[in-house]
């Protein structure tokens, strides 16, 4: 045990460092920083266990935080632990410094995920738990880990956190311990003039063990560490009550603590003295990015008893593994996140269905042949069919984490943000099912997906207007043009940041599901539908293998006049147009084009071979016409839906609204 002398030193140190960058870059969140620093200090020089030399090590417990606009106090404790450099903190928030504005995702420096949009860190934290129990359930003692998560007001004022909560406390995630930094402070006011609830009685409704303590008391949180670690079948929340902008005074020495301004600007424009504050804390304001060397011996002596820790830890995972062979070579594996062998010609799709149920047959599938993969859904699994996987496994409860089920709850954007968190922790591949129209209640973590680069599959089922009875409130129109925009959007590798596919029948299906498992760089998105479709002319496994190239020619008459195009099940709706088109003698070309950001990414000529110049074009897409203008242009007209839609059974919608093999006729030929 360190000396509390020692541990508010080392507080203090990480309160100047954060102070300092928000200073010299003139700009950032010294307020919130500082008052963390204590239990950040604590949590790493005594509690997180993870490996200096090998930061992806599987077995190491991680550091969630919330805030991202917290990142001085994070990069600050990081170089502390070695990490980053004094030269890097400097760098805060300038161009391709490694210190930038809020966390991004960088597991050699210890950030385990990216943040800024509040709320969504935490939950990352209880995806990344599950995750953990479920692995544990395969490797025992290998992923015996504690996930730890740092919150603050603003994400616990966020309605996620209410998803977060009510799941880790009813699956009993007693490896997940989150701190809240309750300062009483926000950006704008006080947290009093927004919020009276009684936040350690909400999370005991939730079932979590909870703790309150001093947030600036080494001592008191060391306790409530060490019980929460012990605490078994519940999560557990530390309250510390915190000091915003702790140690900061005026340029008279008087207090400045606790104030708004604090939150979002340097100290010296927030209305505190920079250098008297540095001062206060024990720095050198002509010198103040400096680690104390007695701080610096401290994070020397955690690094060493690391090294004993993890070299335990290594002996009997080689021991583990000398015993078994073969669970050891899966950890490993899956840890490397190669995209799982699959036969997937061995997958047999009836003809003619909706494609939610041919996505349930290939999730039965893989089911039985992808041990790692873990599928959720928001209380829509009998609908969204992602039950085809539940019904090959189970469902995880907070007694038995061996099914690779999770039912979530009417809760999208917290299983959006479980699953991202599934995937930071590694070693298991998430995809979660809802109906299309509430990706709008995810959307914000489909963008975090996406920034982070991770593999997330996202089911998105009832597709389009054909929902039908259901009326407007329950079908998409702009959504497919929403997620679309997130194919044409670059990710930091200069790779489109989501995959978005909208196969047009079972086959596609299939093959869709084959590039979305084989994506392990970006988020894949499926689109699928309610209704049964025809199988495509000629439809097979291989015909369908084109869909990896974005756009393909399912049939084409020699030089055609027209080339019909379309995503889905407007596809079918093509080929019933072409059927009278031809009889009027005019020759036509049927392309799928199930994702046009893949149709983008291939070769000019090809895209050519596929949309000759100067051959007329008609699109027909159940979204925005937007979704097809693109490829379009002004070589024909898009037929869409520029409506919310309407309420009646969906053939009488087809009729109503034009999507019908008749009005693709006559659209056709008034281009003629
Ligand atoms: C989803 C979301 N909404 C709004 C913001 C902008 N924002 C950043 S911090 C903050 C409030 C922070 O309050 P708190 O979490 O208590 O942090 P502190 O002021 O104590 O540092 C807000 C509204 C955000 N980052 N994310
Ligand atoms: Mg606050």
């Amino acid at each position: 045990m360190n000396s509390t002398a020692l541990m508010n030193k080392a507080a203090d140190n990480i309160r100047i460092l954060a102070a300092s960058m928000v200073e010299k870059a003139k700009s950032g969140h010294p307020g919130g920083a500082m008052g963390g620093s204590d239990f950040i200090n604590l949590l790493y020089a005594e509690f997180l266990v993870y490996d200096p030399k090998n930061p992806s090590w599987e077995g190491r417990d991680r550091y969630f935080q919330d805030p991202g606009h917290m990142s001085p106090m994070l990069y600050a404790q990081l170089a502390l632990a070695g990490k980053f450099s004094l030269e890097d903190l400097k760098q805060f928030r300038q161009w391709e410094s490694v210190t930038p504005g809020h966390p991004e995702l960088n597991v050699e420096r210890g950030i385990e995920n990216t943040s800024g949009p509040l709320g969504q860190g935490h939950t990352f934290a209880v995806g990344a738990a599950i995750a953990a129990k479920f692995l544990k359930t395969k490797f025992g003692d290998q992923m015996d880990q504690t996930i730890y998560a740092y919150i603050s007001d603003g994400g616990i004022e966020e309605e996620i956190s209410q998803g977060a909560g009510r799941l880790a406390g009813h699956l009993g995630l007693d490896n997940l311990i989150m701190f809240y930094d309750s300062n009483h402070i926000q950006l704008s006011t006080p947290t009093d003039e927004v919020t009276s609830e009684d936040t350690a009685a909400k999370y005991l409704a939730w079932d979590w063990e909870v703790l309150s303590v001093d947030g600036q008391n080494v001592d008191q949180m060391r306790e409530a560490l060490k019980k929460a670690k012990a605490v078994k079948g519940k999560p557990c929340l530390i309250i510390g009550d915190t000091i915003m902008g702790k140690g900061a005074v005026k340029e008279d020495g008087s207090n400045f603590e606790n104030q708004c301004s604090t939150h979002g600007t340097p100290l010296s424009s927030a209305g505190a003295c920079f250098d008297k504050t540095i001062k206060n804390l024990g720095g050198n304001p002509e010198d103040p990015f400096a680690i104390f060397p007695e701080v610096a011996e401290l994070y020397a002596k955690r690094a060493k008893e690391l090294e004993g820790i993890v070299a335990k830890r290594y002996a009997a995972k080689a021991e583990w593994a000398a015993k078994n062979p073969e669970a050891a070579a899966k950890m490993a594996k899956w840890f490397s996140g190669v995209a799982p062998e699959i036969d997937w010609k061995a997958i047999e799709q009836k003809d003619n269905q909706a494609t939610r149920s041919s996505s349930a047959t290939v999730l039965s599938y893989l089911a039985q042949h992808v041990e790692n993969m873990i599928v959720a859904s928001a209380d829509l699994s009998n609908s969204d069919k992602t039950d085809g996987f539940l019904k090959k496994t189970k469902a995880m409860t907070w007694d038995d984490f061996s099914g690779a089920f999770l039912q979530v709850g009417v809760a999208e954007l917290t299983m959006a943000c479980v699953c991202i968190g599934m995937s930071l922790h590694g070693g298991v591949i998430p995809a979660c099912g809802t109906f299309f129209v509430f990706s709008d209640y995810m959307k914000p973590a489909v963008r975090m997906a996406a920034l982070m680069e991770l593999p997330v599959k996202f089911i998105w089922t009832h597709d389009a207007f054909r929902v039908g009875e259901d009326g407007p409130t329950h079908e998409p129109v702009e959504q497919e043009a929403q997620i679309r925009l997130m194919e044409k959007l670059k990710n930091h590798h200069g790779g489109n940041s989501v995959l978005v596919l909208r196969p047009a029948d079972v086959n596609e299906c299939t093959v869709s599901y084959k590039l979305a498992m084989e994506n392990t760089k970006t988020p894949t998105a499926f689109i699928l539908s309610r209704q049964n479709i025809k199988n495509l002319p000629g439809s097979s496994y291989e015909q369908a293998l084109q869909t990896a190239k974005g756009a393909y020619v399912v049939e084409s008459d020699q030089n055609p006049d027209i080339v019909l195009l379309a995503s889905g099940s407007e596809v079918a709706t093509l080929v019933e147009g072409a059927v009278l088109l031809r009889k009027d003698g005019i020759k036509v070309r049927i392309v799928s084009v199930p994702s046009e950001g893949l149709f983008r990414s291939q070769s000019a000529a090809y895209q050519e071979s596929v949309l000759p110049k100067g051959v007329k074009r008609f699109g027909l897409t159940a979204g925005l016409p937007v979704n097809l203008e693109g490829l379009v242009g002004e070589n024909g007209s898009v037929w869409g839906l520029e409506s919310f839609g309407f309420s009646a059974p969906y053939n009488v919608l087809d009729e109503k609204l034009g999507f019908t093999g008749e009005n693709v006729y006559k659209q056709v030929k008034a281009l003629f």
